[in-house]
Formats: C-alpha cells, structure tokens, sequence
C-alpha cells in the first residue's frame, strides 16, 4: 500500500469519527474545535443557556417584542483608536460618543475578523469565514462576482421571525444580481456593492496625484496606441438601492463626486428613518448600518487636529452615531436595543493613506497577523449590559450571526446544510468577561489557511518549511506584536495546533468549500444608465469569438492578490 492510499484511510477514519459527532441531530454544525470544547462545558453551558433563556424571556415580556439589533461596522480601525481616548489623545482626534458609548457599554479588546473588507463583510452576513463561500476576494469594479443565493444572511434568518429588515452603506459583497442587498433578506436597502476606491474613478482624481489616462483618457493629449475603447469599467455605480422582492435601481451618477459624497448623509438619514418608523410598529427591527465613511479625494475642511484620514472620517461618523443614540433613547426604545459597534479588518498600513498605523499589533489590512484581523468593538443596551466592562476574551464577528439569531429566537431558521463558524455568544453579551464560548480563530488569508489562534497562543502556518518546524509560536501576552517567534519553549503546543488544523481541514471535507456566484455585473436593474447596461452583457458576442465571455467571468480567480502585502503578510511594509 503506497503512503498516499494509507493516508487516505486515515483521513477517513478521522472523517467518520467526527461525523459521529456532528450526526447526532439537526443541530448547528459548527467548526470541530467547537465540539472539543462541548465536551467539556456541555452541562455548563446548558443550564447557563437556561438561565439566559428566562432573562430573554422576561425580556421580551416587558417589551412585547425580541430585541432590536443595530450592527454598526465602518473601515480599516485599529484596536485602541475606538473607546480609549487616551490613545486617540496621543493621536489627535477625538469620538467622544463612541467612547461614551463603550464605558456605558462592553468595550471588546478581543474582537476577531477577517483580514480586510468583502471577507469580512461576508463573514457577519453570514457567519462563515468568507473561504466557505468564495468571498475571500476584495471586490473592485467590475468584479463579476458576490454573495450566492444559496448563502443564507442573518437579514434571512431574522425576517424568518418577523423582524424588519434595512441594509444601509458600504455592502462590498459584490455586484451581481445575487448580491443585492435586496436579494439577501432585507426589506429595505441603499447600498454600495463597491469599496471607496470609485471615489477615485473620477475626473478631478485623475488631474490631481493621479497619472495616466486610465479612466478618462478625453482630458489627457491623444493616445494613439489606445486602441480598446471597451475595457474600462466605465459603467460602475455609486450605489444600488431596493426592496425585497422589487425592483433594484441605480442611485447617483458617476463619476459626480458630489452625488458620491450625497450617500453617506442618505444612508444614515435613511437610518434613522428607519428606526422611527420601526419604534411605532409591531416588529423588532434589524439595521445593518456599514458606513461609507469618505472619500479618497478627503473632506474640503478638517474638523480633527490630526486631519488624517480615517480619524476625519470618523470623527464626522461619532457625530451621526450621537443622534442615533438621543433617538433611540427618545423614542424608549434603547432599552430593548443591542447597538454593536466594530470595524471590518485592521488599518490599511500597506499602501494606505496616510494616517493609517500600527496602534498596538503588528500589521493590518490583509495581514495575518493581529493587526489585520483584531479591532474595536463594543456592545451597548442600557439596562440589559453592565456598563464599564472591559472584556478580554476571544469573540469573532461570525459570532454575531449565530448570537443576534439567538436574541431574536430564530436560532432554528440557521441553515443544517453547511458548516456555521459562528457560535452562540449570548452568554458573553449578558454576562461579560469570561464567559466566552470561543478559544479559537482560525485566520485565513483569502484561500489559504495562514494562522490559526488557541487562547493566547498562536501558530503561523504561511510561511512555515516543510520537514524540522521553525520559531512559528507566539505567547500573545508575552508578544502581542508577533515580534519574536518562538520555537523551544513552545514545542508543546506543536501536537495541539496541528490537530487543531486537522480538526479543522477534515471538517472542510466533509462540508467542502463553495465558490461565490459569477455572473457579469448590475443585471436586471430598472434605470441603468447606457454603460451600466452596457457591464451586464458580455462585451462579446460569443457567436463572434473562438472563446466564450461567459466562461472568462467563471474562470477568473478569486483571489489574485497573493503578491507580497496582500494576503500573505510578508513584505509590504
Ligand atoms: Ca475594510
């Protein structure tokens, strides 16, 4: 018997005995670690959840409805330069609400995401690292891809029991018909299906630090070796707005700068719209609100004695969060509203604006390492969260998926079919500090496994030499920063990673992996505009060329951005 048919029979051994496990009934099936710590808190956690259970219950007796949920997540924020204005005082700015909001709240300093925007958004949609469902990419346009339909959002799961449903800001979850917002569970929604970087696809952008006639190449000298006049992505939308079932329209016109920096006011007016309307009726309600925070051309003025970037976005953001918060405490109703405050992925420090650092780990957008993937967060509901708690353990954003299920009572809606990352972290919303279900994250840098956390130990995988292991384990207190990997005095733990990841690998075997949807982008919209329309249909017809356009946008990676600085954390600094 060769090695490889031997090590087939032994992954299947391995396979069969942790479908025992997850064959037991209709439950959940989360990742295998999590079942390595079931065994052991099983009783625990059970008449915990029963206790939790009769406070939830007594809960929603005394308001008459399941609590409202209001996820607030916006960019690329360090952990310390949200909720500690001792580091936003060393660093010029200041949010004086959002603070407010995390002494009155629970401030996480454990927060876990994946490493930069569209995974990560995907991840909370849908409580799955972004791997399982081809989401690992960072959508531009045209990016010919998004969210499937089979993908089930937490805006599905929640309308399930009643909730009312709005999607307003940056969506990044791609730009095909599947992806709508409108398509994926919620009653209402404007949205950009991109990132901020369209807010440099227009003119004044390219006269300014910009060269090349990229996108208009009308105001440059003549090109005559310009030949394709049809390969820019010319037909890209500021945003995309509908309701569920209804049609989707274009909103605003590229490349007006202005009509760009109209759909943040509109988001957040349409926010609080939404909140009034949803106080006076029946239904709880669901708010994804995913600032679009700027644009890359800046603010005309400052309003922060730093003026960077992101801390003049922000600060402009903890303006509109302070209404919010005086409207939901006007209308009654913060008493039975958990707000959760985050940001999506760690600093842009590689090829970023200027303004984004470090603050206190090592790396950040992208990266594997805890500046990537570790940022602010905070959970705030008056009555309900002790204020002034500081919480250090492990939670991750798929978390909020399984947990805001749990708070609604619709935990049975959570899809059977596929593997669910997110676990039930009501325990730790209600109780705080060390009540954690989750010791664990696995770090994925778009397809590959890079990282892979155990309590305050962690295990780099990239970079890793096959045959004698290096100094690849951290003691995240002795080494927050990641600075000095260690192999003597950590070879214990060498065993229990690997099993971790062969936990965690055979998982995915059993439950492989499913790609996003390609399509070509805007389908099916009601007013696009003649190069909107245009991006919708292959360029092509395939009749005309010995290839066919179809398969091109079904052939092209997911994930093209394994160079140095995106994805793998070497280089780039
Ligand atoms: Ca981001």
């Amino acid at each position: 018997m060769s090695i490889y048919h031997l090590k087939g029979r032994i992954a299947l051994a391995l396979v069969l005995s942790v479908s025992t496990v997850t064959a037991m009934a209709k439950d959940i099936i989360h990742d295998a670690e999590h079942y390595v710590l079931l065994k052991q808190y099983k009783g625990q956690w059970a008449q915990q959840d029963e206790d939790l259970q009769a406070k939830l219950d007594a809960l929603r007796e005394k308001h008459g409805k399941p609590p409202n949920i209001i996820h607030i997540m916006w960019d690329d924020t360090p952990v310390g330069e949200i909720g500690i204005p001792e580091v936003q005082k060393i660093r010029g700015w200041e949010t004086p609400t959002m603070n407010q909001i995390a002494k009155e709240g629970i401030n996480f300093m454990r927060m876990y995401t994946e490493p930069s925007c569209t995974p990560s958004r995907a991840a909370v949609m849908t409580g799955r690292h972004a791997v399982r469902n081809g989401m690992y990419n960072v959508g531009f346009p045209y990016e010919y891809g998004g969210l499937a339909a089979e993908e089930v959002t937490i805006a599905e799961v929640l309308s399930e029991v009643g909730y009312a449903t709005a999607f307003y800001g940056k969506s990044h979850l791609g730009d095909v018909e599947s992806s709508y917002l409108s398509n994926q569970g919620f009653d209402e929604a404007l949205w950009s299906p991109y990132n901020q970087v369209p807010s440099l696809y227009v003119p004044q952008a390219q006269l300014g630090f910009l060269s090349g006639a990229v996108l208009f190449p009308e105001m440059f000298g003549e090109d005559p070796y310009d030949i394709d006049k049809g390969w820019r992505p010319d037909g890209y939308v500021w945003g995309l707005e509908g309701t569920k079932g209804g049609p989707v329209r274009e909103v605003g016109n590229p490349p007006n700068h202005d009509d760009y920096m109209k759909m943040e006011d509109e988001y957040f007016r349409r926010s609080m719209d939404f909140i009034e309307r949803s106080a006076k009726s029946d239904k709880p309600f669901f708010l994804a609100l995913w600032p679009q925070l700027t644009s890359f051309l800046g603010f005309p003025d400052r309003v922060t004695a730093a003026g960077s970037f992101l801390q003049e976005a922000l600060a402009r953001m903890d303006t509109r969060i302070a209404l919010i918060k005086a409207q939901l405490e006007e209308l009654g109703i913060a008493e039975n509203t958990l707000v959760i405050l985050m940001a999506d992925n760690g600093p842009m420090v590689h090829n970023g604006p200027p303004g984004m650092v470090e603050t206190l780990y090592t790396g950040g957008k992208g990266d594997y390492t805890e500046g990537g993937v570790r940022v602010p967060a905070i959970a705030w509901w008056p009555g309900v969260i002790e204020p002034g708690q500081i919480v250090g353990d492990i939670i991750h954003e798929t978390d909020l998926f399984t947990t805001f299920a749990r708070l609604g009572g619709a935990t049975k809606h959570i899809p059977r079919d596929r593997i669910i990352d997110g676990v039930d972290q009501t325990a730790l919303i209600l109780e705080g500090d060390t009540h954690s279900r989750r010791d664990y994250v696995h770090i994925y840098t778009g397809p590959l496994l890079a990282a892979t956390v155990k309590g305050r130990y962690k295990k780099h995988w990239a970079g890793a030499k096959p045959g004698l292991s290096g100094p690849e384990f951290y003691d995240l207190f002795a080494d927050p920063r990641e600075d000095s990997g260690q192999l003597l005095p950590m070879f214990p733990a060498k065993s229990m990673f690997n099993h971790m990841k062969t936990r965690h690998l055979l998982m995915k075997e059993k439950y492989p992996d499913s790609g996003q949807n390609r399509d070509f982008p805007f389908k099916n919209l009601e007013n696009p505009r003649p190069a909107v329309h245009e991006a919708s249909q292959p360029r092509v017809d395939p009749e005309d060329v010995p290839f066919d356009p179809r398969d091109v946008i079904r052939n092209v990676p997911e994930w093209e951005n394994t160079d140095a600085g995106w994805g793998l954390g070497e280089g780039g600094d």
